[in-house]
């Protein structure tokens, strides 16, 4: 049954309202107390259900949510919309939570509070920060490299840039619409917080691993992986393409080296080894110049 206080919460809703938007797949088991929970905390939830085969649909409506379906598109696709239709419903903040019951929505208000009181756009729950959690200790060291690399790539450190336990202000939710497919999603708010010059903290949270493995974490992590680096070559042009280049003229050169005073000793010319440092050294040079116009071509783009 549905608190009362919760339904009198609901009923005083203000005109623009805190939203939460919770994607969710074949979550039937979760989604209705992750609903019911988070309906303590917010005016209003929107789950976003594209293509389960189970009752997650009927049950997030069961519980008082909001649910928005469509064609299967994978999470990222589901955020674009659950966060659109935020936006058009006059959200005050949203927060983004999962609907596997993974976060805990009594955490909801320690995400919404920087928010509200102007301090910051996004503010991310970390499993980082000190609050116990029974996260297995090899998705630990995944969700570490994944954090390393996303703060190297985007420019923006954060101690746990794969969680999906959020909260955005209003001004970030104009901002934000993702060009990633999947489980990249998160990683792209980072380069978007550099993009927008927009403000983020990071505030504890707990979490919740008790379930199996819902797919292959390698896979997974791959596909993460990917697309940072697609991010990287988006938003970062000048920083990946001329990173690439400077390493491939290092090498290139180092090689050289080796040739000539192979020569120097031998008097014999490695022809091969030659051939495979200018080439390296074209490509560098080449590298950097793609950088170079792909970072003119976005900030004028960018300026327009
Ligand atoms: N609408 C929608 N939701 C999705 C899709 N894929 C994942 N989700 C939801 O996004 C949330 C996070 O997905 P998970 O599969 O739990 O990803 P994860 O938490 O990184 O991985 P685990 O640690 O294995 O749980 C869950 O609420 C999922 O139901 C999708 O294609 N569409
Ligand atoms: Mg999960």
């Amino acid at each position: 049954m549905v608190q009362p206080e919760t339904l009198q919460h609901a009923a005083n809703a203000p005109s623009a309202p805190i939203i939460a938007v919770i994607p969710a797949f074949n979550e039937e088991r979760f989604i209705a107390s992750v609903v019911l929970k988070a309906r303590r905390y917010v005016d209003h939830v929107l789950v976003v259900d594209d293509g389960s085969q189970d009752e997650t649909a009927w049950l997030a409506e069961a519980a008082g949510a909001e649910v928005i379906r469509q064609p299967n598109g994978g999470k990222a696709a589901a955020l674009n919309n659950g966060l659109a239709a935020a936006q058009a419903r006059n959200a005050a903040a949203v927060v983004l939570l999962d609907g596997d019951g993974q976060h805990n929505p009594n955490d909801i208000p320690r995400l919404l509070e920087p928010i509200q009181r102007g301090a910051a756009d996004l503010v991310v729950g970390s499993r980082f920060m000190g609050l116990p959690s029974n996260t297995p200790r090899w998705r630990i060291v995944g969700q570490h490299a994944l954090t390393a690399l996303t703060n190297v790539a985007s420019g923006v450190p954060l101690s746990d840039s794969q969680s999906g336990f959020r909260a955005l202000s209003r001004r970030a939710l104009s901002l934000m619409n993702f060009t990633s497919r999947g489980f990249s999603v998160e990683s792209e708010m980072q380069f978007l917080l550099r993009q927008h010059n927009l403000q983020a903290l990071e505030v504890p949270i707990s979490v919740h691993y008790d379930e199996k493995l819902k797919r292959n974490p390698f896979a997974h992590g791959l596909q993460v992986l990917t697309g940072i680096l697609r991010l990287v070559g988006q938003h970062r042009p000048l920083f990946f393409f001329g990173a690439t280049g400077v390493i491939a003229i290092l090498i290139g050169l180092a090689l050289g080296a080796s040739v000539i005073s192979t020569y120097n000793m031998y008097s014999s010319l490695a022809l091969g080894t030659a051939l495979i440092a200018i080439t390296l050294c074209i490509i560098g040079v080449f590298a950097i110049f793609t950088g170079i116009i792909l970072h003119t071509i976005r900030a004028y783009m960018s300026e327009r």
